[in-house]
């Protein structure tokens, strides 16, 4: 009886974080007409996590740190050579234009965050 509700429980677990750093992760916001889009950093993620643009066009992050650990504070983007520092509860705007179809990935320092850049080709 004993192992039948571990076993359980280390099933719901296993579900609850595939659902943590999969699912919750897969809705992709898109950017439209706004341009801008804020991007919230806490709880060991960004929110959204992914975002799709078109090639080429021009768009700002707004990224807004709620998150005091340490592990928040630098935003890396993987093949851009860029990085924000981001202080606490204040917004840092980072814009940007990618010319390449592809994903590009940013993450905080020891990639607990993660987020991507879903860039379709405008055609
Ligand atoms: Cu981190």
């Amino acid at each position: 009886m004993i192992d039948l509700l571990i076993n359980v429980s280390g099933v719901i677990l296993i579900a609850a974080i595939i659902w943590w750093f999969w699912l919750s992760s897969v809705k992709a916001k898109t950017i439209d007409n706004s341009q801008l889009i804020e991007i919230l950093v806490e709880d060991g993620v960004y929110s959204p996590a992914r975002i799709e643009v078109s090639a080429n066009q021009k768009f700002t992050l707004r990224f807004l740190r709620k998150d005091a650990s340490p592990c928040a504070e630098k935003v890396l983007f993987e093949g851009l050579d860029k990085n924000l520092i981001l202080p606490l509860e204040q917004p840092v705007e980072i814009e940007l234009s990618l010319p390449t179809s592809g994903e590009y990935v940013f993450t905080c320092e020891m990639q607990m965050y993660r987020g991507s850049l879903l860039v379709k080709d405008s055609d």
